[in-house]
């Protein structure tokens, strides 16, 4: 119950900030005024319990959220914020901004919508049940708002990610030459599949020495959340802008030109490629999309970067970021809880222990451990082939890739994983499931030379256990894929096994998750 708001208000809004809102341009504080405005952040249990954060998530957020709020104080506004450990915090954000209203009281209550929908809807709610003035503006750090992107998909089909960003490349001008596209194609991926080499020269993201700062929030993490997942070993993160700045410089002068080539490509001992490894920063405020892509852009008329790479790494964030963010908003509620193949195992433990010898996976949750990041092939054909290939529940898939980036938010993460990595929609973001035998990832790493499994053996105790396991996805889901047209081949290849080798093929997926 709110208490206090009777008496006269000491300000005019309070301006609620959360983690993942550390933006000066954010809409609130636009619309506020540091005249007549107080400003909360609060550092809570609750965000950072609902799913098993990463150790290093955590610091990075709480860590984020610090620098922030000085920057503000800088700029003259007044600023409130609660650490974890203060006296007398609530533990949640809605407890955080009734505490403020009853011993500060402001007249109306303001923020951002947003990233989550729980956490949108617990906001209405609390506004619906104390009826104390409350404004929530839209989140206009994107390219397309919720209403332009209903708009879009009003009417069609399918959803196709390729027909949004042509929409996004007119709206914004990225890599256009009137209303056509830069050389003549708007999509380059064809040219973006090629496997990396071991004696490659490997850039590295830029690395931030924890400042006082940082340093007092790794212990605090350390103390209170010791037994989370992860490591806090070596964070090495950027937690201001002008940190997250310099890491987009340094990505476009060292990696942006193989970005392209090698998107697709996995490495052993080469976590991040040629990643930006900027996500992170993205999400939680720290840079802007635009922003960034205009600067991407520019290595390309400067002759720095071609235009396989500029385009590919452009198309990643106003195309597949914003379109995944539309699915969210178009979705929710329900999304997360969908299961169009009726998966139900639980997720094996090795995901949280990195424990078992198939040495694509044991890399993939190795770094993810160690440095709360995996890149896109790994988090796609890796983790989450397995998981869908295996049956696994994909609510709990959901909630581990949730936990365990840096990057990652409800908005983003839900329809990449229910949506892209386990066909959980039934094919709303993907037109067939990216289901994958041990040969890919074998084309596309070197992981398969130092495993214990032969990816060449398709049945039996050394066989990869990706190769049974896809037979028997498609056979387990037939009555749901069997008639989607990108499947023909393979339920033909199928079809024309012997009835020896179908056995072999369905005995060695049931003895493999008989393992975990
Ligand atoms: P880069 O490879 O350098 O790509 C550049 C940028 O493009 C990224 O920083 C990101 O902002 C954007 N981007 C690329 N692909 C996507 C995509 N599919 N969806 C949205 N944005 C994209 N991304 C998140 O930001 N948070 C998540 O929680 C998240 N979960 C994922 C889960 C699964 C199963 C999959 C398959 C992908 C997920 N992604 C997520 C998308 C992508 O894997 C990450 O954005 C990327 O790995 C982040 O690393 P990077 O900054 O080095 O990206
Ligand atoms: C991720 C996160 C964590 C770990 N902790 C906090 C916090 O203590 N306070 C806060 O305001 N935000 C935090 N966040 C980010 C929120 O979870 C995020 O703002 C919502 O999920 C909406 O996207
Ligand atoms: Fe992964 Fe199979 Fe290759 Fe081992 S053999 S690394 S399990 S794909």
């Amino acid at each position: 119950m709110v208490t206090g708001t009777s008496s006269q208000p000491k300000y005019d809004n309070l301006i609620l900030i959360l983690g993942d809102q550390l933006s000066l341009d954010l809409p609130a504080l636009q619309a506020g005024s540091p005249q007549s405005d107080i400003i909360l952040m609060a550092e809570v249990t609750d965000e950072v319990t609902y799913v098993r954060h990463h150790k290093k998530k955590i610091a990075f957020v709480f860590s984020a959220m610090r620098h922030f709020a000085a920057e503000l104080q800088a700029g003259g506004w007044t600023v409130r914020y609660v650490r974890l450990d203060d006296a007398g915090n609530s533990g949640s954000l809605i407890g955080e901004v009734e505490r403020t209203l009853s011993d500060t009281p402001c007249r109306q209550v303001m923020i951002t919508g947003p990233g989550e929908y729980r956490l949108k809807s617990a906001f209405q709610n609390w506004s619906e049940d104390t009826q104390h003035p409350f404004q929530m503006l839209e989140d206009h750090r994107f390219l397309a708002t919720h209403q332009q992107f209903a708009d879009w998909a009003e009417g069609r089909k399918q959803l196709r990610m390729e027909y949004f960003y042509r929409d996004m490349r007119r709206q914004t001008g990225l890599l256009m030459q009137g209303d056509k596209p830069e050389g003549g194609k708007w999509n380059y991926d064809a040219e973006n599949r090629k496997p990396a080499e071991d004696d490659m020269f490997m850039p590295k993201p830029l690395r931030h020495e924890p400042d006082p700062t940082t340093q007092e929030v790794l212990d605090l993490v350390q103390n209170r959340f010791g037994n989370s997942f992860g490591t806090l070993d070596d964070f090495w993160f950027a937690t201001d802008r002008e940190g997250a700045l310099k890491a987009l410089d340094h990505f476009v002068e060292t990696a942006l030109p193989q970005f392209g080539d090698y998107q697709d490509a996995m490495l052993e001992g080469a976590p991040f490629l040629y990643h930006s490894v900027l996500a992170q920063y993205l999400n939680a405020g720290l840079l802007n999309p635009l922003e960034i892509c205009r600067r991407v852009e520019a290595a390309y008329y400067d002759g720095h970067a071609p235009l396989n790479a500029v385009e590919g790494y452009i198309r990643q964030i106003i195309g597949w970021r914003e379109y995944v963010r539309g699915i969210y908003w178009l979705k929710m509620p329900g999304y997360t809880q969908e299961n169009f193949l009726g998966a139900d195992r639980d997720l094996p433990d090795f995901y949280w222990s990195g424990e078992t010898d198939m040495a694509c996976l044991a890399a993939a949750i190795g770094q993810t451990r160690d440095e709360a990041y995996a890149h896109h092939i790994q988090r796609l054909m890796v983790t989450g082939n397995f998981a869908m290939l295996a049956g696994i529940d994909p609510y709990q898939v959901h909630e581990w890739y949730l936990a365990v980036y840096a990057d990652a938010y409800e908005w983003v993460e839900a329809p990449n994983v229910v949506g892209m990595s386990q066909f959980a929609d039934g094919g709303l973001l993907g037109s067939k499931p990216y289901a994958a035998s041990g040969n890919y990832i074998n084309k596309m790493s070197n992981h398969c030379k130092t495993c214990a499994y032969d990816v060449k053996v398709k049945t039996g105790p050394k066989a990869c256990p990706f190769n049974p396991l896809y037979w028997d996805f498609l056979i387990r889901n037939r009555d749901k894929l069997g008639k989607n047209a990108r499947l023909m081949q393979p339920y033909r290849t199928w079809d024309r096994m012997s009835d020896d080798k179908k056995a072999e093929y369905l005995d060695s997926a049931a003895a493999v998750l008989k393992a975990f």
